[in-house]
């Protein structure tokens, strides 16, 4: 295939990634939730493609949508490819979906030349956590890692997991049938890279040796509400004001522990009015680190913090976890194969870890796992101006052609 040819298929991946991020729960801006109406509708835009390249299509129990192709002279072991459909709120337009785009221009590609691999596309249909606050739930179905406590779980209108998978017309209880096959030759995530390292080195792409473990925590802080202008500031327990202590503190822990990276990045205050001193804040704490001996001490540390703040300002303070996730080595000899196929794409075999959480972190419990990066100019992610190049789209295809080469030859 020429270069040319890969262009072509950039193009219509970002095509597709842009169209798709119409497809949204807000009128201006792009937002989509787990089996959301917009899912449904991204899963039938996704079918269309799929049905093209000949593949049998089904959704599972989670919601995942999934299309395989088999070529007739294969002899059964998969590779699975795959990502994200569902969004954070105002997201870009290439976190997630990219991955599932170019898997199908993967497929493609394998059939245009005659690679005679099976291919499974997987679109997960949960992976930010957003609706539900808990993370991959599409890909931990698909991992046969699926915790029955999840379907209890209810978004901010009441709704359960279990009611929202009945609702999309699926049947909860078949969750099990969503566990890949597995003799699977292995899953490869393709993803935007969604931090600036690649574009600080002028890189197209990368293969990915680790990706960090995530700590997600919700902490509320409870004071006492009270008149802003007849509280004397000694008789306050502003639950704002603890939860401000705090914040900055986590700022600063992350500050002086290399590698370390902690966000608050949601807060909600009740009542939530100027002039009321607040009595209750509820916030968000996510922490991420390769080590999970340095995350777990540094969130340890953060809680014991928490404490002490509430403590001395006759607050109350309770955290409860959403997640836990041990950060997770890529397959090495995966990994191997796509530093070759970059290599024979002639592109610089460069390999970093992940800060952000990928589905493939929940995908290596089950299979052989890779990701291959794609630079993310500006750096930026979890944006409305995410964005890529097309030329490094079509040289991340270029390597993925090298690698299903590869895959194929050694499979035989
Ligand atoms: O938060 C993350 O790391 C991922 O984008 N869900
Ligand atoms: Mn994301
Ligand atoms: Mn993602």
């Amino acid at each position: 295939m020429s270069s040319d040819c890969f262009a072509e298929c950039a193009r219509r991946a970002i095509a597709a990634c842009r169209q798709i991020a119409a497809i949204s729960e807000e009128p201006d801006r792009t937002t989509r939730r787990f089996l959301t109406p917009p899912a449904r509708e991204v899963q039938a835009w996704l079918r269309g493609r799929m049905e093209e390249l000949g593949m049998t299509v089904h959704v599972d129990a989670a919601g995942n949508l999934r299309g395989l192709w088999m070529p007739s002279a294969a002899r059964g072991r998969r590779l699975i490819l795959g990502s994200h459909i569902d969004t954070v709120p105002n997201a870009g337009a290439f976190d997630g979906v990219l991955g599932v785009a170019m898997a199908l221009e993967c497929a493609g590609i394998a059939q245009r030349l005659n690679i005679s691999l099976p291919i499974e596309v997987i679109a997960f249909s949960e992976e930010e956590g957003v609706r539900f606050a808990a993370p991959f739930i599409g890909s931990r179905a698909a991992a046969g890692r699926f915790d029955p406590a999840l379907l209890k779980l209810k978004d901010s209108d009441g709704i359960s997991v279990e009611e929202a998978i009945r609702s999309f017309g699926l049947n909860p209880q078949a969750m099990d049938q969503a566990a890949v096959a597995e003799d699977a030759l292995g899953f490869v995530e393709l993803h935007i890279e969604q931090g600036p390292a690649l574009e600080a080195e002028d890189l197209r792409v990368a293969a990915v040796s680790a990706i960090a473990g995530q700590s997600r925590h919700t902490l509320t802080w409870t004071g006492q509400a009270n008149h802003a202008g007849t509280t004397p500031m000694h008789l306050r327990r502003d639950a704002m004001a603890g939860a401000a202590e705090w914040i900055a503190a986590v700022e600063s822990c992350a500050l002086r522990t290399e590698g370390l990276v902690a966000t608050v990045g949601r807060i909600e205050a009740e009542p939530n009015t100027g002039n009321v001193i607040a009595g209750r804040v509820r916030l968000s704490l996510d922490a991420r680190h390769v080590s999970d001996t340095i995350r777990t001490v540094a969130v340890e540390s953060l809680l014991a913090q928490a404490k002490a703040i509430a403590a001395r300002r006759g607050l109350a303070v309770e955290a409860t976890r959403q997640l836990d996730q041990p950060a997770v080595p890529m397959d090495e000899r995966l990994t191997a194969w796509i530093t070759d196929a970059m290599a024979a794409a002639g592109l610089p075999e460069k390999v970093m870890a992940s800060g952000a959480g990928h589905d493939a972190m929940v995908m290596a419990a089950r299979l052989p796992t890779a990701m291959l990066f794609v630079r993310s100019p500006g750096g930026l992610s979890h944006h409305p101006q995410e964005t890529v190049r097309e030329e490094d789209v079509a040289a991340a295809l270029a390597v993925c052609r090298n690698f299903l080469e590869r895959l194929a030859a050694e499979v035989g």
